[in-house]
């Protein structure tokens, strides 16, 4: 009886697998995100309010979509096991289990915004996968017969069948990926600046052992996006829209793109969902086109202040993302990015092109993998964010972490380093001060200022004495505003308050 049950489910489990596989494999010649899993996988990341989210980021940081993925993947597979045990009773409750499944993928793939017309095709397949192979596999188990001996004991046949599901769906799904990550866009050339940076100021980089670079390598850069699959865009395929309240609105081309005049600017980026002391901050040397220049070809006037007024964007994966309409017209320049470094965007980067809005958090500024821009008012439309609940001005806010020495570090007692990097991106670094238990503010050298928009290093000598210690580190802007000490979390509009650890010291 028990050999009988795990024969049912297992039965179930490979079927879906199969089905599940046959229809990756699908999705990857027609539309990667039509794949049952990551289409409600991306649903789910969709649904879940904004607390769980906050949680399931703090939790599990950038692993969150993996365990994401690996969730959806065991509930699936659990009904998918609940199919096979309905079976040993009724083969109309498997089936509507199986066909149930795969029609709520299809609804979820249907209703992302990037998966095209024949998104329903995949979970049509792994319907009709899924359940003839359970047929089959019922069958060649012996799972029903009155007349075997003891019924679904696993004979050779039945071993085979289902070892051959298995294997089946592994090289179905294998294929599936490997498709899926071939379609690797092809690269571009990028432009020459028409005013180049200089190099940068000497000093930025002071070069201190455990201090974030000054210039954050792509690799190294923190990722944050909804999308489960990074989008690959065929530059040949790509298009870049102004429209809404413009005008004369247009669509150009990667190279009509390329054309336009591109300019350098140094930008510290980072993300409202950043904790205090937290990793999401990057600084990089982007190379963009303004976008004054891109809304003044579509006839909009740099006159244009009214703070009801929001661009839009929208990214190849439907994600949008708004942004106050003055931030990408006045001088701060705004860039529609399309190099990091004096490199192409990397493809979880935006390729081939994003925004990059100076003095903004992420969230409200850098739409990646950009192809639309809609002038139009914050009470016509609503952005991905805005609707749950976050704020439509996410001004950056001042900021300072110590990176050195580690949190709870065992440290030999004499001089050492404490260091780190600060922003008040906009306003620029006045003054960076630290603090050792309840000692006096300490005043620390700071990195040479490369532009406001960018953040600063700084350092203060110390003698370390035996004991436990506190490190506090505050910021002061070119406003003269001290960081404040008000704790507040990243929801809705960044996180603040001073960041502080523990070390010990002999
Ligand atoms: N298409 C798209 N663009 C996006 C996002 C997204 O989810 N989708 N996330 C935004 C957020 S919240 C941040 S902080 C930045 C992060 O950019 P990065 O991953 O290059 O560091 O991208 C922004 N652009
Ligand atoms: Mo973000």
């Amino acid at each position: 009886m028990k050999v009988r049950t795990a024969t049912a489910a297992a039965c179930g489990i490979l079927a879906t697998a199969l089905g599940g596989a046959a229809a990756h494999l699908v999705a990857s010649l027609v539309s990667p995100s039509a794949s049952p899993v990551l289409a409600v996988g991306g649903q789910v990341i969709n649904l879940t309010p904004t607390p769980v989210k906050e949680w399931a980021v703090s939790t599990f940081g950038t692993a969150d979509k993996p365990i994401l993925i690996g969730s959806v993947i065991i509930v699936t597979l659990l009904l998918a096991a609940l199919a096979g045990l309905l079976r040993l009773r009724s083969r109309a409750a498997a089936v509507a289990v199986l066909v149930l499944l795969t029609a709520l993928a299809g609804a979820a793939a249907v209703l992302r915004p990037e998966t095209g017309s024949f998104a329903w095709l995949p979970a049509l397949v792994a319907a009709v996968v899924g359940v003839a192979t359970l047929e089959l596999l019922v069958s060649r188990t012996s799972l029903l017969r009155p007349d075997h001996a003891v019924p679904g004991e696993p004979t050779r046949r039945g071993v085979l069948a289902l070892g051959g599901a298995g294997v089946g769906a592994a090289a179905l799904g294998v294929g599936g990926q490997t498709l899926i990550h071939r379609r690797a866009p092809t690269t571009i050339t990028l432009p020459p600046a028409v005013d180049p940076l200089p190099p940068l100021a000497k000093g930025a980089d002071l070069g201190k052992a455990g201090i974030a670079p000054f210039v954050t390598p792509a690799k190294d850069f923190y990722r944050i996006d909804t999308a489960l699959l990074v989008p690959k865009v065929d530059p040949r395929d790509w298009s870049l829209t102004i429209d809404g309240d413009v005008p004369d609105p247009f669509t150009i081309d990667l190279d009509e793109l390329l054309a336009m005049p591109a300019v350098e600017r140094d930008i510290t980026l980072n993300c409202v969902s950043n904790p205090v002391g937290g990793p999401y901050i990057g600084n990089a040397r982007w190379l963009g086109v303004l976008t004054r220049e891109l809304f003044a070809r579509a006839g909009l006037e740099d006159d244009s202040r009214d703070p009801d007024l929001q661009v839009l964007s929208t990214s190849t994966d439907g994600m949008t993302i708004s942004t106050p309409l003055t931030a990408l017209l006045d001088d701060r320049d705004a860039l529609v990015a399309v190099g990091m470094n004096g490199e192409p965007l990397a493809a979880e980067r935006g390729f081939p092109a994003r925004l990059l809005t100076p003095r903004l958090y992420g969230f409200v500024g850098a739409t990646k993998w950009l192809t639309r821009m809609t002038v139009t008012r914050y009470d016509e439309q609503s952005a991905y964010w805005t609707e749950r609940g976050w704020a439509t001005d996410g001004t950056v806010k001042t900021q300072s972490r110590i990176d050195t020495p580690a949190p709870l570090a065992r440290l030999d007692p004499g001089r050492t380093t404490i260091g780190g990097v600060a922003w008040a991106q906009g306003r620029g670094i006045k003054k960076v001060e630290v603090r050792v238990d309840d000692g006096p503010w300490q005043r620390a050298t700071l990195g040479a200022e490369a532009d406001i928009d960018c953040w600063r290093q700084w350092f203060l000598p110390w003698d370390a004495t035996d004991g436990r210690h506190d490190l506090t580190v505050r910021a002061t802007d070119r406003t003269g505003a001290v960081q404040t000490t008000d704790t507040a979390n990243p929801f809705p509009s960044g996180a603040t308050g001073l960041h502080s650890l523990a070390v010990t010291v002999g």
